[in-house]
């Protein structure tokens, strides 16, 4: 693989994916400016715009994230050239681990006696059983499968929401929109775990929060746009959701002043939730570039026209 050209744009830890991709793949040459010469791939996360312009020549284009929505938005990107995502590489533990955390905290009350304290208040809540406490998991790709299996492996019974059909161990499978509403009419904890695609776009909106039952939670781990930001405000402030984490926002940095910041059913988080582990995606990507110089298929293509 003598001879091939990177363009790499990100930036979040360019230094680090420069020397983990040199180690992977010591005869490349890797160009980090948009006045790279002609590059047989790009590696990017949140290209701006311009970037692709003045490369004809790309085979494939690699984000360096699982979601690929910031990246198909770009119309300079021409339709033959493939995109392929990052694959889990470490992430898929990540988002179990803040996911078990929202459910535990969510099932046993800790948010409730956390307030009491503040009172000085010694009062012990009844006692619940895994089995009455439902978790729905919106997505059940690569991560939001692990994520459920993993919740699921605690004992609470999983409802897990998909376009297609799939099966999951342990996890009761769903799709359609009977299917949605089967998993938000059950959900004590919701957690998000979508692609944001043209379907996909507000799909949490008044009527969908307003099926969750009385005093849900809900945990946004994908991206702020699936959830219609008022609407969840509003179910919070009358009391019918419980609790909001959300690591994800319609606008990222979340502005100042922004009412998420202050309000107290409200746990912000700065898109967090599942960090790509560099050296890991950096072999990853590695791999999938010798195999396409190979001729060989790869894993983790989008579908340009579905959106993921
Ligand atoms: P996948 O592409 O592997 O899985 C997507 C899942 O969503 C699939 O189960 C898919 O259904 C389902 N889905 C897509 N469209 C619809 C729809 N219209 N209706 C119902 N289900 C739908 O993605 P990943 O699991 O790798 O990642 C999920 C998202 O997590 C990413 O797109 C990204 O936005 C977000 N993310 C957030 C991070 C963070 O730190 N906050 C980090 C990494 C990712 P089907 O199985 O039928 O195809
Ligand atoms: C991703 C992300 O999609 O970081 O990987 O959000």
């Amino acid at each position: 693989m003598s001879g091939l050209h990177l363009l790499l744009h990100t930036t979040e830890q360019p230094e680090q994916w420069v020397a983990a991709l040199q180690k992977e793949l010591p005869q490349a040459r890797i160009h980090r400016a948009s006045d790279a010469p002609q590059c047989d791939y790009a590696l990017v996360w949140q290209p701006p715009a311009g970037l692709f312009g003045g490369q004809p020549a790309l085979k494939a284009v690699f984000s360096l994230g699982a979601g690929v929505d910031s990246l198909l938005t770009s119309d300079e990107l021409p339709e033959a050239v493939p995109v392929v995502r990052v694959e889990d590489s470490g992430m898929a533990s990540q988002m179990a681990e803040y996911a078990l955390y929202a459910v535990l905290d969510a099932f046993r009350e800790f948010r409730c006696y956390a307030r009491q304290q503040r009172s000085h208040q010694w009062s012990a809540r009844p006692p619940r059983e895994r089995a009455d406490f439902a978790v729905g998991v919106l997505g059940l790709g690569v991560l939001g499968s692990y994520t459920a299996q993993a919740i699921g492996a605690l004992g609470f019974p999983v409802y897990g929401w998909s376009r297609t059909p799939r099966r999951v161990t342990g996890v009761t499978c769903l799709h359609g929109s009977s299917g949605l509403a089967e998993v938000l009419a059950s959900a004590r904890v919701l957690v998000v775990l979508l692609p944001l695609t043209v379907q996909t776009r507000g799909l949490l909106d008044a009527r969908r929060l307003a099926r969750l039952p009385h005093g849900a939670v809900l945990v946004n781990l994908a991206r702020g746009a699936l959830v219609a930001e008022a609407d969840l405000l509003r179910a919070l402030n009358e009391g019918r959701l419980a609790h909001a984490f959300l690591d994800v926002f319609s606008t990222e940095p979340l502005p100042p002043g922004h009412p998420f910041w202050d309000h107290p059913g409200i746990t912000v988080t700065p898109h967090v939730a599942a960090q790509t582990t560099v050296a890991p995606a950096a072999r990853q990507i590695a791999e999938k570039i010798a195999k396409l110089e190979r001729g060989e298929p790869v894993t983790g293509v989008v579908d340009r026209r579905r959106g993921y």
